[in-house]
């Protein structure tokens, strides 16, 4: 069970480490000032309907109560130790896994922590505004409920930063919470930490698209042979189904509540459609290109030497590696990267050890494909002979072999030209941003009413009704 009692809950015997415990609590005050600073804008003094894990089993999320976000019960949360569990992959494969750092990976585990933890704060920036233009009730506790774990996620990052790396660590614990998203001097780390989150529908993009990134990585983080991060994200994973959920179910009620105006009215054209205050299906796909090309650079270089080192010492896995039948090891093995040649993107095979950050990537793709079927099945449903489609994995990107290459969505190889010409039919525009926003000017707060925009969800939170009092304003 998690200690509430104690000034950082914990499960880890927070207590018996003096040194530790005081080191997290000096961290606290920062941590709050930040909150306060960049977390949910003018929100600190609303009750809100949140769930708080009282213990990190499967079924440790019984507790909904309201909670003033500020005193969320933010703290470090591991899944328990497994006695019998080994390093399953790389060079130390059969080893028993890691209890503390092993010395010459120290440096190599500090960045690929400090780079997951910086995600999580970075979300919350991006996230601080759209608590002024919700679309119900129902969402802007969503919106807080994703924001106070991603908190938690931070939390769980800099636990093992002040536990395992010493004065480093702490360090980095403080510099991640001076970095702000967007930032011009300071930014976050990766891309899509640094682009804004405007409105609601780039925020469920977000949530479906770069939060399941989240999944990915840390589903290869749990597998590491570094046992307290794979405990760790093993907990955070629990955390995360539910940032999805809102993303996928986000974006589903926006394509479903825009297909039953365009059949009531009978209307087609986007312009029609938007007249009616509903978003239309053209820019629901452009978002989706967007959000969907950003969040596939997040996975790195297609061929990376940096996660052959990751893999091969043990530190981070692949997607489910201990269900994989092959030798955990990859040595012979051979993976098929795509590239730009001639003019054509073609496949080329390389040593699979290279290619771990492209594999992941084509995992994340299989799971992104069958959501958006799911979207697909919303507009078939209403008989609409509109198709949503994902865009060549090429198009769009920054990062890899498709970086400088101007990729349209059907994946031909164009000159920039040619590509620039089409930009705004594939992506949001200004217009189409302006467009986006002149429907959330104001947030829609009354219990049980959500935006014109937006369908209502089949189902509350808890099982409470739909007119449940979510958020108390006080
Ligand atoms: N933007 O060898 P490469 C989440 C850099 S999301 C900017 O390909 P590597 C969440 C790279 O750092 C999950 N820079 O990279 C979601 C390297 O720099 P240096 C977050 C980038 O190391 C929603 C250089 O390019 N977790 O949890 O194989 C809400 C060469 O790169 C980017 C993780 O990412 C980029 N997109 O792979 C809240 C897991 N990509 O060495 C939370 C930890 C690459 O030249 N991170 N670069 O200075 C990792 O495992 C790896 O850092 C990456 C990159 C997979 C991200």
């Amino acid at each position: 069970m998690i200690n509430y009692t104690e000034k950082i809950p914990n499960n880890v015997d927070l207590g018996r480490d003096r040194v530790l415990q005081r080191a997290l609590e000096h961290w606290q005050p920062a941590y709050m000032g930040w909150w306060y600073d960049m977390g949910p804008n003018e929100s600190h003094n609303f009750d809100v309907y949140l769930r708080t894990a009282v213990s990190v089993e499967p079924d440790g999320w019984a507790q909904f109560d309201y909670v003033k976000m500020p005193e969320y019960r933010w703290g470090v949360f591991l899944q328990p130790r497994d006695e019998k569990r080994l390093v399953n992959f790389g060079v130390h494969k059969g080893d028993p896994a890691w209890q503390e750092v092993p010395g010459e990976y120290r440096s190599t585990l500090r960045r690929v922590i400090v780079t997951q933890g910086d995600t999580e704060p970075a979300s919350v920036e991006q996230q601080r505004m759209l608590g002024f233009s919700c679309p119900s009730m129902y969402d802007l506790r969503n919106i807080f409920q994703v924001n106070v774990e991603e908190g938690r996620h931070l939390w769980a990052m800099v636990y093992l930063l002040h536990r395992y790396f010493g004065r480093d660590g702490r360090e980095e614990a403080e510099a991640l919470l001076a970095r702000r998203s967007g930032d011009a001097d300071n930014p976050r780390i990766l891309g899509a930490f640094n682009e804004p989150t405007p409105d609601w529908l780039a925020f469920y993009m977000f949530t479906f698209f770069t939060d399941r990134d989240g999944k990915f990585q840390l589903c290869a983080l749990a597998e590491s042979g570094f046992d307290p991060l794979a405990r760790t994200c093993r907990f955070m994973l629990t955390e995360e189904a539910h940032h999805m959920f809102v993303g996928e179910t986000g974006v589903g009620r926006i394509i479903q509540r825009t297909c039953e105006v365009m059949k009531e009215n009978k209307v087609e054209d986007p312009s029609d459609v938007r007249a009616l205050g509903v978003i239309d299906l053209q820019t629901i796909q452009k978002y989706l290109n967007f959000h969907y090309s950003v969040t596939l650079d997040l996975y790195g270089s297609d061929v990376s030497s940096n996660a052959a080192n990751y893999y091969t010492s043990g530190l981070k896995g692949r997607f489910r590696e201990t269900k994989l039948d092959d030798d955990h090891v990859l040595s012979e093995a051979q993976y098929p990267v795509f590239e730009v040649a001639g003019g054509r993107i073609a496949a080329r095979d390389v040593p699979a050890l290279t290619a771990l950050n492209e594999r992941l990537r084509d995992d994340y793709i299989d799971e992104i494909a069958d959501g958006v079927g799911r979207w697909q099945r919303v507009i078939d449903n209403a008989g609409i002979p509109f198709r949503l489609t994902l865009p060549h994995k090429g198009f769009h990107r920054a990062i890899g072999n498709f970086a400088g290459h101007f990729i349209s969505p059907a994946g031909e190889v164009l000159s920039e030209e040619a590509w620039k010409k089409h930009e705004f039919e594939w992506m949001p525009s200004p217009k189409d941003h302006a467009y986006v926003q002149s429907l959330m000017i104001g947030r829609v707060v009354e219990p049980g009413k959500f935006a014109n925009w937006i369908a209502p969800p089949v189902r509350g939170i808890n099982n409470k009704p739909l007119d449940f009092e979510y958020v108390r304003f006080n």
